[in-house]
């Protein structure tokens, strides 16, 4: 197939999906187009059957906000012809789902239809797509998709709930690529980090108000006084300053290292012995799958989809959000036991595996090929 690829080009979460499962295609001999307004974070690769368009927006003075969905919808447009695209796979529904309608419509004067598949990453419907500015869009965009996906139950239960949706959303759940994200011997790193071997506790995210990451400081203080560890925070964000702020009035700030944004995940998830994820709400949890397949358990809230990837007492636990006494006893619980903390690793690795890549794609190319079909 030739497919086109709509996503944010950051790290976070949806963009992450969208290029991790573009690249998968394109091994797996898809041509891969992806439209966005920079290269991919992780499309860090050559390949023949990969190709990037890039979206200009030109800033005229009069617009005090440029025309980004009008862009991408007219880029949409141009590539959809000229490269004779069989589907669109758009990544999170503001503004691509949208756009891609715009461009679907304009595409119908030229005698050309174009399937569009959108995937429902959670922040489009959780806090984006609830705020009541954007509903009746969100709403309309979903409908008028030929295809939907949702990447866990619960988002797809939040988005009947919280949208007036007529369509049947598909849930294709987050994939992990174990090739990548493996145990890696980085004992130096591990000697560096905890010399008098100290467990290491890790936290990734965008450090945005929904994560909690004064809850993961929170913990970690608790966990600290029981068990000699670091704590390593990775990624950036606005409230980062005040994490940094409560390292110093918890007197832990010896103990935790703030690396910023980083490209190796996998090298870092290779030291660490557990990851805390206290988020308020959470769709799936990508950076707990990651974790997860470095065979590192999880302290987690029960939020969202949380719930279908962390398996209480197997793979780490689940606490209300908020309860970072019961998250700090039941990471102490993990951690005090070396049998207990191997089973625990093993657990993790094990749950992973059933997010492999290659389970997951097919879900993808075959509904892609139902809703060709349909169309
Ligand atoms: O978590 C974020 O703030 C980033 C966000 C995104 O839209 O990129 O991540 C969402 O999509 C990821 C990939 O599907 C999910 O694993 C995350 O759980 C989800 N984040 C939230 O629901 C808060």
């Amino acid at each position: 197939m030739k497919i086109g690829i709509v996503c944010y080009p950051t790290f976070g979460g949806s963009g992450v999906v969208a290029t991790e499962l573009g690249k998968a295609l394109a091994d797996r001999g898809h041509q891969v187009h992806f439209v966005t307004y920079n290269q991919p974070a992780r499309l860090d690769l050559f390949s023949e059957n990969l190709f990037y368009h890039e979206v200009s927006v030109s800033n005229y003075p009069l617009f005090d906000f440029p025309p980004y969905e009008l862009a991408l919808a007219s880029r949409l447009v141009d590539v959809v012809r000229h490269e004779q695209l069989d589907v669109l796979h758009v990544h999170y529904a503001i503004p691509h789902a949208s756009a891609a309608f715009m461009a679907k419509q304009i595409l119908l004067t030229f005698g050309i239809y174009i399937p569009v598949v959108t995937t429902l990453h959670g922040t489009d419907i959780t806090l984006v797509g609830k705020d009541r500015t954007f509903n009746p869009v969100v709403t309309f965009s979903i409908n008028k998709s030929d295809g939907v996906t949702a990447v866990s139950e619960n988002l797809r239960k939040d988005t009947y709930e919280f949208f007036d949706i007529e369509n049947d959303i598909r849930v294709i759940p987050n994939f992990i690529d174990l090739n990548r994200f493996s145990l890696k011997a980085k004992d130096h790193f591990k000697k560096a980090i905890a010399p008098s071997g100290e467990k290491i506790l890790v936290h990734t995210s965008n450090f945005r108000k929904v994560k909690r990451t004064e809850d993961v400081i929170k913990i970690f203080a608790r966990v600290v006084k029981a068990i000699p560890s670091k704590l390593l925070m990775v990624g950036d964000g606005p409230e980062r300053s005040a994490c940094e702020q409560l390292c110093r009035d918890l007197d832990v700030t010896e103990n935790v290292r703030f690396l910023g944004k980083q490209d190796a995940i996998e090298e870092i998830l290779s030291v660490a012995d557990l990851f805390l994820m206290p988020s308020q709400s959470e769709s799936f949890g990508l950076a707990a799958l990651e974790a997860m397949a470095c065979k590192v358990p999880v302290i987690s809230t029960n939020a969202g989809g949380l719930p279908e990837l962390n398996v209480d007492g197997v793979t780490g636990f689940l606490k209300d959000v908020g309860d970072v006494e019961g998250m700090g006893e039941k990471a102490i619980y993990i951690l005090e036991d070396e049998t207990r903390l191997a089973t625990f690793k093993e657990n993790a690795l094990a749950r992973a595996k059933e997010f492999d890549l290659a389970t997951i794609l097919p879900l993808y190319e075959n509904y892609y090929l139902e809703v060709i079909d349909k169309c």
